[in-house]
């Protein structure tokens, strides 16, 4: 099939997910078109079967706000005819779904018929999209997309809450390459960031309000009381400073080391011994994954998707949001003792294979071919 795939080029968890897909799928033989404004950051190379088409929107005084959704729509119909894309496959609703209803529309009149998949990721339905502002528009490019599909149960029950849904929605968890990890890293360099006798405990994220990372340095501060540890951030984003603020305060600025953005995670993760993720909210948790899949047990609040991803008393523990007191009990618990680390370790490599991407691509695949099926029995009849 020859794919378009539409996504945040950033580092966020959506535009992880799509580039992943992307790139695992022309390993399945397709021919993959990611249409952005900028290439994905996890887009390792473009190949004869993965090609990266950039939007760009032209300054012009007039406009207080650039149009992107329009020149993103027009760029989705000249590549649509140039490449004889058959199926979009849009990541966040925001404004990718509306941008390629109208590219959908305007091919029609040409008499190109194209079906358009939406996958809903989070905070494009319980932040930013049930905003007023957005509301009705998010609600009709749900309602006019082809397939709709959501990253976990949670976000299904969430859009439906929140929205009027018509349409039907797939529960299409995100996935992680299990093979990827196999024998690990062998350049893990554990020396670099802690002493021998340290257990390191880390969190990733985009260090926005949504991700309570006060929460994660007040957890780790109680922590490495009792447990000799380092504390490792990695992300940037407007919380930041704050954060830093705090760690002055406590005074644990020798044990928490923040890293930044990186395109290294793994080989952070692979010498990690606890992640923590206290969000707020969090339809998935796809950094939960990654850690689970490195064999690093995960601290987690029990909101959105995480208890689907995140098993209580088993990948690691679930608690209240802002308990932080529970999350450091629970947190010391796994760390104090090396028999039950190892035990956790090995059952959040275990749980995360439940979520292999050779589990998870082919329903995709399939949603394509129906969807192409559905949309030329619909130009029949239109003809
Ligand atoms: O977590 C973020 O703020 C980024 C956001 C995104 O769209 O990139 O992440 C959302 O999508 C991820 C991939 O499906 C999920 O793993 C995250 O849980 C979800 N974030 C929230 O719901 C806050």
């Amino acid at each position: 099939m020859k794919i378009g795939i539409v996504c945040y080029p950033t580092f966020g968890g959506s535009g992880v997910v799509a580039t992943e897909l992307g790139m695992e799928l022309s390993k399945r033989g397709h021919e993959i078109h990611f249409i952005t404004y900028k290439q994905p950051v996890r887009l390792e190379q473009l190949t004869g079967n993965i090609k990266f088409h950039e939007v760009t929107v032209p300054e012009y005084p007039l406009f207080h706000f650039q149009p992107y959704e329009l020149a993103l729509s027009s760029k989705l119909v000249n590549m649509v005819k140039l490449h004889e894309i058959e199926v979009l496959h849009v990541h966040y609703a925001i404004p990718h779904a509306y941008a390629g209803y109208m590219a959908k529309k305007i091919l029609e009149e040409e008499g190109i018929y194209i079906p358009m998949v939406t996958t809903l990721h989070g905070t494009d339905i319980t932040l930013v999209g049930s905003h007023p502002f957005y509301k009705p528009a998010v609600t009709f490019s749900i309602n006019n997309s082809d397939v709709v599909t959501s990253v976990s149960q949670s976000l299904k029950d969430d859009t439906l809450n929140l929205f009027k849904i018509r349409k039907e929605i797939e529960v299409v968890p995100n996935f992680i390459d299990v093979s990827k990890f196999k024998t690990g890293f062998t350049d893990c360099q554990r020396s670099l960031m802690a002493e021998e006798d340290e257990k390191i405990i880390s969190h990733v994220s985009n260090f926005r309000a949504v991700k309570r990372i006060t929460d994660v340095i007040k957890i780790y501060y109680n922590i490495q009381k009792t447990i000799k540890s380092k504390l490792i951030m990695v992300g940037e984003g407007p919380e930041k400073e704050l954060a830093e603020a705090l760690v002055q305060e406590l005074g644990i600025q020798n044990n928490v080391i923040f890293l930044g953005q990186s395109n290294e995670v793994d080989k952070i993760l692979c010498f990690s011994d606890l992640f923590l993720l206290p969000s707020e909210k969090e339809s998935f948790g796809l950094a939960a994954l990654e850690a689970m899949v490195n064999g690093v047990p995960v601290i987690s609040s029990n909101s959105g998707g995480l208890p689907e991803v995140n098993i209580h008393g088993y990948s690691g523990y679930l608690s209240n949001v802002g308990d932080v007191d529970e999350m450091t009990e629970n947190g010391i618990k796994i760390l104090e003792n090396e028999t039950t680390l190892a035990k956790f370790k090995l059952n959040a490599r275990e749980q995360a294979k439940n979520f292999d991407l050779h589990k998870i691509v082919p329903i995709y695949e399939a949603l394509y071919e129906k969807a192409i099926l559905e949309i030329e029995k619909e130009k029949e009849k239109a003809e």
